[in-house]
């Protein structure tokens, strides 16, 4: 079932239309309403009307998260505060968040993205979506809610967090469709096994997103849970959940073209690449009227598929995001993500999928530890085994990724689990 054929089925050229239209609008508004727009597009000699098809989109600036802060809060809004209905942020890792308004308009265009994000996973109005995204400034928790309640489903808006209540009322209540963090999927699936409950839990799919996770994981996700594991995509900065979102045939993301323009640049010169490449991921937004972004620099990681879905959308897809230019660390000069590393785990297939990267430095020397859980079984058995399974590890990781690093095999429950985003990385160089 497709949400919105009208859109989401469009024939490219007409697409292109539209498109162009909304992104005409979309400068024009900036560049009246926000003098650090006007400034921005001043100093490049940039007039609105200079936008006279999509590839002059290129002669726009780029902005990025710092700009957001430079005008923190509303400086980048477009609208006065009389029309702003709603505001969220993004916990900043240092210093000041990052604000985001919505107007009425734009909270009932999210709510649709969200009806068609849902709908990728198969939700109609007979299921009971538990939403165990935070509620609050985090933008998943209230973003898949109005999307839920859109589609017409019976919302459990539980929030993250109390995972044996969430298991509780999931078979209560008779959830179908589960929406959080990947992370916090799999530690469900962990609880739901101790409690010794699947068999009465109705599960039949869930929307994953806001951290990256790789193929194996949503493999050991769904067959835990026994579902259909849809990875769902966003951001603050363009909107929340619901700028993409895989279709079942979970072949890559379908971005909703219709009011986000993608492009993939290189994350150095900041150069738009050629279809296909991988690269730094670009949006434009161009239907929202409170906080719409020009050319906003993701840092995420991935390429842009345009061949036919068999699925019928004719939206392009992006990869899934396989990290981010700045939580990729680089280890004695070698650009690691935490999701290629946990795919060696997952595939060796002895541990578990809990792990966490400890980076440190002595002198000048990087050094990567890789904590990694192992079952219960595993570790009480087999001293012996556990020297050759870390041996194995860390030779896969060095064959694949080029870097050495220890491996360290723990009991099960030592690595803290998340009920959010998970904390893969804790760098203790000071760079
Ligand atoms: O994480 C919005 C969201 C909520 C998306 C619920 C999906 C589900 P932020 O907190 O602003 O917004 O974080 C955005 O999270 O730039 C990516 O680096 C990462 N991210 C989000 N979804 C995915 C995904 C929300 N499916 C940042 N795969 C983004 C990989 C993701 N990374």
């Amino acid at each position: 079932m497709i949400w919105n054929d009208k859109y989401e089925c469009m024939d490219r050229e007409e697409l292109e239309k539209v498109q162009l239209e909304r992104l005409k609008q979309t400068v024009e508004r900036v560049y009246n309403k926000v003098p650090y727009y006007h400034n921005l597009m001043d100093e490049r000699g940039v007039k609105p009307g200079d936008i006279k098809t999509l590839n002059d989109l290129k002669l726009l600036p780029f902005i990025a998260k710092k700009d957001l802060r430079d005008n923190y809060p509303f400086g980048l809004f477009t609208v006065p505060m009389s029309e702003v209905v709603r505001i969220h942020s993004s916990s900043g890792t240092t210093g000041k968040p990052t604000v985001v308004g919505y107007t009425r308009n734009d909270i009932d265009t999210w709510s649709e993205l969200l009806a068609r994000t849902l709908t990728c996973a198969n939700t109609t109005k007979e299921d009971v979506v538990q939403i165990a995204y935070g509620y609050g400034l985090f933008t998943g928790g209230l973003g898949v809610h109005y999307g839920a309640e859109r589609v017409g489903a019976s919302v459990i808006p539980i929030s993250g967090g109390n995972t044996q209540r969430q298991v509780m009322l999931m078979q209560d209540f008779g959830t179908t469709v589960l929406a959080c963090t990947p992370s916090y999927a799999l530690f469900m699936g962990e609880v739901i096994q101790e409690m010794g409950v699947k068999k009465d839990i109705k599960l039949k799919s869930g929307v994953f997103g806001a951290e990256p996770w790789s193929q194996s994981m949503r493999r050991e996700i769904e067959n835990n849970l026994g579902i259909l594991a849809i990875d769902i995509y966003g951001l603050s900065e363009v909107i929340g959940p619901g700028v993409s979102s895989e279709c079942p045939m979970q072949e890559g993301l379908h971005i909703f073209e219709d009011h986000f323009i993608p492009e993939i640049i290189d994350p150095v010169t900041g150069d738009p690449l050629p279809a296909g490449s991988r690269g730094e991921l670009v949006f434009t937004s161009i239907t929202k009227e409170a906080f719409p972004v020009i050319r906003y620099r993701t840092r995420d990681i991935t390429s842009l598929n345009y061949e036919k879905c068999e699925c019928g959308r004719t939206m392009v897809r992006m990869n899934k995001v396989t990290g981010r230019t700045d939580d990729m660390i680089i280890i004695r000069g070698v650009n690691v993500f935490p999701t290629q590393i946990e795919s060696v785990l997952l595939d060796i297939g002895e541990t578990e999928p809990h792990y966490q990267l400890i980076v440190d430095r002595k002198g000048s020397m990087d050094s990567l530890e890789v904590w990694v859980e192992v079952s219960e079984k595993l570790f009480s058995d087999k001293v012996k085994g556990l020297e050759d399974l870390e041996r194995t590890i860390a030779h896969k990781i060095d064959s694949i990724l080029g870097i050495s690093g220890k491996i360290k095999l723990v009991e099960p429950k030592t690595i803290p689990r998340s009920e959010g985003k998970a904390q893969r990385v804790i760098d203790r160089r000071k760079l």
